[in-house]
């Protein structure tokens, strides 16, 4: 068999720009506070550093909105400390992935300034324009950020598609001249010594004549999807993939499309963001319509996907990022058992097969941000849905407790650094507050703890990943699929294997008879004693066995 890529072996550390050290004194994170935080992710033991955007951006949703794919937004800094700041990853042996936003630019694009400058211009096919229906959007479609997914635009009397938000016009795929350009800009990022990209709703960007008039809500992913990363294999991957890594978000993918998509004889991308996990605890309303938690239907649908790419294909693994609630909150108990719930979350998703990624601030468990005004909010999706859900007549009460929980700033407050004011991440008034847990929370108060040090504990896991192929390769088994608060599972390599058992609860847990049998000895653990038959709130046991 081929030897299994590098990144079977890789754990993936993702750096919000704005949020994560800020350099200069302005407020918001920048290419310095980065540089500067280097060796804690070395220590940390990190393979790869994903940058979420730093382009030029009117920052109408954070840099998601780009108006310049080639030049540095001066809010981060310049091409010139790009350079340094990945030299100097370069020097420390990680790499450095971009985030490829190209289903949609930023309105301020000059892209879009000509597309939309008149119905003749060159670049008028370069993104989707429609005539009004009946004096209204050509579909039902909807945004994500709120509204309808058609803005009109007077000069010409068009309407255009945007699927976020309306300074963020969607690009036509369709057009070869579009991803000629795109494919020429990445290309000309990975000739600078990027090593990768993890590619923003890049399954969107397949929209045919059939979906745009068609009366769906959303788009369904257009079938040419498989034609156009194809197309963007060969023409800027191939013949040096071997060195990068690719990873494309794709909200709604399913097992069976993620086979297609990240099959090594596919030629598409070495992995995907899937979503399945992230959508069990709301409702299909709408990502604010909170469910309670379910470990069943957790378990049931990660196992599903570790079966379905067991062969062929390739899972990434996470329980967060930059849109969603921090984990340890989601998913743990945030309070009296932060410790132990945020480290058997990270052993739980370490242990899976897959490239694990973590989310910045989640090495030492932070929280969310426990905001309570709408004043505090600044994500234009949580700011964008507070207004159309009071205009709709909801009590603002009600929707500031389902955005307390669920607002993607609750991963976006300045990760805290030291118990300083300011969290040791900036001498100044923030862009966004800093959580009011910092002065106990933060890496140093964390990384002197010792056994109950967060960090030092996803440093152990990181670590077992470049070790041991049992837990890089090891086949994934789940135990007790209906027990509702055991996670339970094997992996298996050659003659090695892992016994994985947590109480993904705050009660004590009795283990079903039999269950640690012969498991063999301890690898790792988040209680420094085990009592054989029953599981701590929150406790974790690695079992290994040769
Ligand atoms: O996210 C796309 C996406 O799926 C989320 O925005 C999701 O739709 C939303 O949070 C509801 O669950 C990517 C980026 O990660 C996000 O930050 C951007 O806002 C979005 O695309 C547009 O670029
Ligand atoms: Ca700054």
């Amino acid at each position: 068999a081929d030897t299994p890529a590098w990144w079977t072996r890789a754990v993936v550390y993702q750096v919000y720009p704005r949020s994560f050290a800020d350099s200069n004194g302005d407020g918001i994170g920048d290419l310095g506070g980065i540089r500067s935080k280097l060796d804690h992710l070395a220590e940390l033991g990190v393979d790869v550093i994903w940058l979420s955007p730093i382009y030029r951006s009117p920052q109408a949703d954070n840099g998601y909105d780009i108006s310049d794919y080639e030049d540095i937004d001066p809010l981060f800094g310049t091409l010139a400390e790009f350079d340094q700041l990945l030299a100097e990853v370069h020097e420390r042996g990680m790499k450095l992935v971009m985030d490829l936003v190209v289903n949609h630019t930023s309105d301020e694009h000059p892209w879009f300034v000509e597309s939309r400058s008149s119905r003749d211009n060159p670049k008028r096919d370069w993104y989707i324009w429609r005539d009004p229906l009946d004096a209204h959007e050509p579909n039902g479609w909807t945004s994500a950020f709120s509204g309808p997914a058609w803005h009109l635009d007077t000069t010409t009397g068009q309407y255009y598609l945007h699927l976020f938000a309306a300074k963020q016009p969607d690009l036509n795929w369709q057009n070869p001249e579009v991803r000629a350009a795109v494919f020429a800009m990445m290309n000309r990022w990975l000739d600078r010594g990027v090593d990768g990209f993890r590619m923003d709703v890049i399954n969107f960007i397949a929209k045919t004549e059939a979906e745009l008039v068609g009366e769906s809500v959303r788009p369904s992913m257009g079938a040419q999807i498989h034609e156009y990363l194809q197309e963007m294999h060969r023409e800027v991957f191939a013949g040096r993939d071997a060195e990068l890594i690719t990873v494309g978000e794709m909200p709604g993918v399913t097992v069976e499309d993620a086979a297609l998509f990240t099959g090594a004889e596919r030629k598409e991308l070495d992995m995907v963001f899937q979503f399945e996990h992230v959508g069990l605890d709301h409702s299909d309303t709408g990502k604010f319509d909170n469910l309670p938690f379910d470990l069943v239907a957790l378990k049931t649908s990660l196992a599903r996907w570790q079966t379905g790419l067991a062969s062929s294909g390739w899972n990434s693994l996470y329980f967060g990022n930059h849109d969603q609630p921090r984990s340890v909150s989601r998913f743990g108990d945030d309070g009296r058992y932060r410790y132990e719930s945020a480290t058997l979350l990270a052993t739980i998703l370490h242990l899976h097969r897959g490239t694990p990624y973590i989310y910045q601030g989640d090495e030492i468990g932070m929280t969310n941000a426990g905001f309570t005004a709408i004043e505090q909010y600044k994500d234009i999706e949580s700011v964008n849905h507070y207004s159309e859900a009071i205009t709709a007549g909801a009590d603002p009460a009600t929707v500031l407790v389902q955005m307390a929980f669920r607002s993607r700033d609750n991963a976006r407050t300045p990760v805290q650094w030291t118990p300083d004011p300011g969290a040791g991440f900036t001498s100044t008034e923030p862009w966004i507050e800093v959580n009011g847990n910092a002065a106990a929370l933060n890496v140093q108060t964390d990384r002197a703890a010792g056994e109950r040090s967060i960090f030092d504990f996803y440093r152990r896991l990181i670590a077992l990943r470049h070790e041991l192929p049992v837990v890089s390769l090891g086949e994934f088994a789940l135990l007790e699929p209906e027990h509702p608060a055991l996670y339970a599972f094997t992996r298996t390599h050659d003659d090695d294997r892992l016994l994985v058992v947590g109480n993904w609860s705050g009660e004590r847990l009795r283990l079903p008879e039999g269950l640690t049998d012969d498991a063999g000895t301890r690898l790792i653990g988040n209680y420094p004693e085990w009592h054989e038959a029953v599981l701590e709130p929150w406790e974790v046991r690695v079992y290994t066995r040769a």
